[in-house]
């Protein structure tokens, strides 16, 4: 099989990525490993910043976003007992994020492209890389028991961070930059109401608890954990009771609603950034070349970030023989990701119990709890980071 871009992974990046190159003319075809079923129910992120809700709508795959989307212009920060908000409306010119899963914008772009008649081989299962170092790369890959070949003037790397993409680059080009954190998040699926309308993040003394949703009807709550956590462990009742102690304030009659539990998960948190995101013809986005702790709510629109960014530049290349935007694709989006990395990893740190922490450490952390929450300056700063920094930075 033969195309222009040869994209592996069909999550977020690869699928916009595959959406963008379309509207540009650009012919690609996406290997995805996984069944179609399997990556439109995977659970992962839920906050879209304002740009990406933007480009969704631009771009024509915006529709039921715009329909069941929860448009939030704020978060509540919650710490010694007490909520505090954060009004993005005020503080970031008006922008806010949308509460929208990450499965509900993968059905949506694989809807889309197979309208169409866009190409996704979904259960295969790229297996090496080849030939990048030249102008004809191609990806061997296994479908139905068989070994095939998709030749591409361009390779995508959008397989995430467990993929093949980016161990394929020889050893000795990429430098990688990482901080494992010592705790996880278990999250929880369940049919219950979101007791608030907004989402919660509290930093409690037992650890952190995040209270967001996916509909009116169902709640994702998430509690800090140790990283290799035993989910026989946590029955849920003791969920329950751990969200309560961790979320409820002591001055309201504020109650979380609980019901029953759809699907529970842990996640270990790490910051993971490679550099550069290039070899040759391959390019690396998303997950696969960068990973941040999910405090921010950040992961999912750098993937979208970097495709927006590369899909220009494919188009630079493909369509008017121009290179310069491809060669300083991996430039272009450290910048943004950076800025992203240093912001997830500062959510994490202000809101998290560290075991290693002193009396000195955990009143450092309110105090600057305190600080963002009652100084309009510091509150701005999480505010325009939380809805999005503008592209045109980047
Ligand atoms: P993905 O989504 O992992 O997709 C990669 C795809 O590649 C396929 N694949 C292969 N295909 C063919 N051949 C191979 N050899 C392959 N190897 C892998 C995989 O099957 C898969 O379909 O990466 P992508 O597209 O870069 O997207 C990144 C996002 O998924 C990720 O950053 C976010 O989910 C992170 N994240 C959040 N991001 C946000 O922007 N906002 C949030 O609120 C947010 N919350 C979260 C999160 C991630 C979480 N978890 C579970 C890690 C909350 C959690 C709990
Ligand atoms: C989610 O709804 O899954 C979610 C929300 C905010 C985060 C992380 C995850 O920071």
């Amino acid at each position: 099989m033969r195309t222009e871009v040869g994209i592996v992974g069909a999550g977020p990046a690869g699928l916009m990525l595959a959406h963008l190159l379309h509207l540009e003319g650009i012919e690609s075809v996406i290997l995805e490993a996984r069944t179609r079923q399997y990556v439109e129910e995977r659970i992962r992120a839920g906050v879209i910043e304002q740009w990406v809700r933007d480009l969704l709508i631009e771009t024509g795959v915006g529709g039921r976003m715009e329909r069941e989307g929860l448009v939030h212009h704020g978060i509540e920060l919650r710490f010694k007992g007490a909520g505090h908000r954060i009004d993005f409306a005020d503080l970031a010119g008006g922008r806010g994020v949308t509460v929208y899963g990450q499965h509900e914008v993968v059905k949506d772009l694989i809807a889309a492209r197979l309208a169409y008649g866009g190409e996704i081989v979904f259960e295969a299962q790229a297996a090496s890389l080849q030939d990048v170092e030249t102008d004809k790369p191609f990806i061997r890959y296994r479908k139905d028991g068989e070994e095939r070949e998709l030749h591409c003037d361009v390779i995508a790397g959008c397989d995430g961070f467990h993929g093949i993409c980016r161990p394929a680059v020889p050893e000795g080009v990429l430098s990688f930059f990482e901080r494992v954190y010592p705790f996880g998040w278990l999250g929880i699926l369940a049919k219950a109401p979101p007791a608030s309308e907004e989402l919660i993040y509290s930093s409690h003394d037992e650890g952190f608890a995040l209270l967001s949703m996916r509909s009116p009807e169902i709640s994702r709550l998430y509690i800090q954990c140790h990283p290799d956590e035993d989910l026989s462990q946590w029955p849920d009742e003791r969920v329950w009771s751990e969200l309560h102690r961790r979320l409820e304030t002591t001055g309201d009659d504020w109650h979380l609603t609980e019901g029953p539990v759809l699907q529970k998960g842990v996640t270990a948190m790490r910051s993971f950034v490679v550099e550069p995101m290039q070899h040759g013809r391959l390019f690396l986005t998303g997950d696969a070349a960068h990973i941040v702790p999910p405090t921010g709510a950040k992961g999912m629109n750098l993937a979208i970030a970097d495709v927006r960014v590369l899909s220009r530049a494919l188009s630079a290349f493909l369509r008017q023989g121009r290179a310069d935007l491809l060669e300083s694709y991996s430039e272009t989006c450290l910048r943004r990701i950076w800025k992203a990395q240093r912001f997830s990893w500062w959510m994490t740190s202000m809101l998290h119990r560290f075991d290693e922490h002193t009396p000195f450490d955990r009143r450092r952390q309110l105090a600057e709890l305190d600080y963002v929450t009652s100084s309009r300056a510091a509150a701005t700063s999480l505010a325009e980071n939380y809805v999005g920094l503008p592209m045109e930075q980047a």
